[in-house]
C-alpha cells in the first residue's frame, strides 16, 4: 500500500474534482505486473491504469492477482466505467484499499459488489495515511466547498508591506519559491481586489513546477466595487483566460460557487482582508505561515477585518527553518459554533444539487473575465 500511496502523490493536484488515487497489481506468485495512478478526471482510474499495464506486460498472470489501491474501487458509471466490473471482468481474487471513497454513491458498496463475485475485499489498510491524500475531495464531495489553504507571508510585527521605497519582498527567495509550490496542489489560487491593485502578482507556476502536466490553477480574485486594474498581468499575460472575477460573493459564497464548478483545492493568497474574511468564515482547512526576520513597524497587517472571538489553534502543526525565515504549518482546529456574521450572510448561488459526477466538465468551469468584460458585468459574479 505504500507504494500504491507513493504512485497517488504523482496525481495531487491534477485530478480534480476526483481524488489522487494509486494502485499495484501483485501477482500469486509474488510479483508486481501492474501500477498506475489517476492522472485526471475523465481519464481512467487507478487500478484500470494497473490492469491495462497487466494485460499489456502479463495477462496470464492477472487471474487469481491482488489489487492494492488507496481508495475503494468505485462502483458506478461517471465520466468512466465502474472499476468493480472492470477487476470482477479480469480475474483478480483480492482487493486491498486503503481508505473507503467518500462519494456517497460508492462508500462501503464496494464489499457487496466484489464479495457477490467471489472477490475477497479488505479496507482500511494505511487508512490515515489515504484518507490524507484524499483530505480535499473528501470535503469537497461532502459539503460541496473546497478545501482551503492559506498561506502568508509576514514581517516578524505581522506585515505584509514595508515602508515606502524598500523593496516589495517580506520573506526570502527560498521562502517564496517554497511557497509557490502549495500552487502544484491548487485547483484555484484565491486574493483579493486589494492585493491585485497594490501587488499586480501574477500566481503563475514557475521553475521546475511548470512541466509537471498541471495546468494553470484558476486565478480568481474577490471583488466588492469590480474596479480592477485593466492593465494588470492577471488580465494580460499568457493566462489571462485562467482568471476570474467574482463580485460581491462572501467567502464562503466564493467557495461555494467555486466548489460548483469543481474546484476542490483553493489556495488563498492574501492580502489581509481576505485572510480576515477567510477565517471569519471559519472554512480554513490549512495554513502555511511564512515569517522572516524583519520588522516593519507600519504597514498592511497580514490579518485584517473583524476582530475573531477566540483564538485557533493549529493541529498537526510543523515549524520548518528555510535559512534564516521559517514556515509555520497545520490544520485549523475549529469550534463547533459558527460565527453570526459569515453565518448569516445569504447565499446567492444555491448549493451544489445531483452528484459531483454531475458537474460541469472539468476541463472548461469558467467563463474567464477578460479585461474588456470589465465595462459591463463580470461574468461570473452575483449583483
Ligand atoms: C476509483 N479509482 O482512481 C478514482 C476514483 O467520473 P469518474 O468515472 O471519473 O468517477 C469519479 C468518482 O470515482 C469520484 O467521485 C470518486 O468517487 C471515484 N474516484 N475511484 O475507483 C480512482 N479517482
Ligand atoms: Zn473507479
Amino acid at each position: 500500500m505504500g507504494q500504491a500511496l507513493d504512485l497517488a502523490k504523482r496525481g495531487v493536484g491534477l485530478t480534480s474534482p476526483n481524488p489522487p488515487v494509486g494502485a499495484l497489481i501483485v501477482s500469486q506468485e509474488g510479483a508486481v505486473i501492474g501500477s498506475g495512478f489517476h492522472r485526471k478526471a475523465g481519464m481512467p482510474h487507478a487500478e484500470i491504469v494497473a490492469i491495462d499495464e497487466a494485460l499489456e506486460m502479463n495477462p496470464r498472470a492477472l487471474p487469481g492477482s491482488t489489487l492494492y489501491v488507496t481508495l475503494e474501487p468505485c462502483s458506478t458509471q461517471g465520466r468512466t466505467p465502474p472499476c468493480t466490473q472492470t477487476i470482477k471482468d479480469v480475474g483478480i481474487r483480492r482487493v486491498v484499499f486503503g481508505a473507503a471513497d467518500p462519494n456517497p454513491k460508492h462508500t462501503n458498496r464496494s464489499y457487496a459488489i466484489l464479495g457477490a463475485s467471489g472477490v475477497q475485499v479488505t479496507g482500511g489498510v494505511l487508512e490515515d495515511e489515504c484518507l490524507d491524500m484524499i483530505r480535499p475531495f473528501s470535503k469537497w464531495v461532502m459539503t460541496g466547498l473546497p478545501w482551503v489553504i492559506v498561506k502568508v507571508g509576514q514581517s516578524l510585527d505581522g506585515r505584509i508591506t514595508r515602508p515606502p521605497g524598500e523593496p516589495v519582498w517580506i520573506t526570502s527567495d527560498s521562502a517564496r519559491s517554497h511557497a509557490r509550490r502549495l500552487r502544484l496542489r491548487a485547483d484555484a489560487i484565491l486574493i483579493g481586489a486589494e492585493t491585485l491593485r497594490k501587488d499586480n502578482p501574477r500566481l503563475t507556476l514557475r521553475d521546475a513546477d511548470v512541466g509537471t502536466g498541471k495546468e494553470q490553477p484558476w486565478r480568481v480574485v474577490l471583488t466588492r466595487s469590480g474596479r480592477l486594474p485593466v492593465d494588470a498581468h492577471l488580465f494580460t499575460d499568457a493566462f489571462k483566460d485562467r482568471t476570474v472575477i467574482l463580485q460581491n460573493l462572501s467567502f464562503t459564497e466564493a467557495l461555494r460557487e467555486l466548489g460548483r464548478r469543481g474546484v476542490c483545492t483553493v489556495l488563498v493568497e492574501g492580502g489581509g482582508i481576505v485572510i480576515g474574511q477567510a477565517f471569519q468564515s471559519q472554512e480554513v482547512d490549512e495554513v502555511h505561515w511564512y515569517i522572516a526576520p524583519r520588522i516593519c513597524g507600519s504597514g498592511r497587517p497580514s490579518f485584517a477585518g473583524l476582530p475573531l472571538p477566540f483564538s485557533i489553534p493549529l493541529d498537526h502543526a510543523k515549524v520548518l527553518p528555510i535559512a534564516d525565515n521559517v514556515c509555520i504549518s497545520g490544520f485549523p482546529v475549529w469550534p463547533d459554533v459558527p460565527l453570526e456574521n459569515e453565518a448569516a450572510a445569504p447565499l446567492s448561488t444555491p448549493a451544489p444539487t445531483g452528484t459531483p459526477d454531475a458537474g460541469p466538465s472539468p476541463a472548461s468551469p469558467f467563463t474567464a473575465v477578460t479585461p474588456a468584460v470589465f465595462q459591463s458585468p463580470p461574468a461570473i459574479s452575483t449583483p
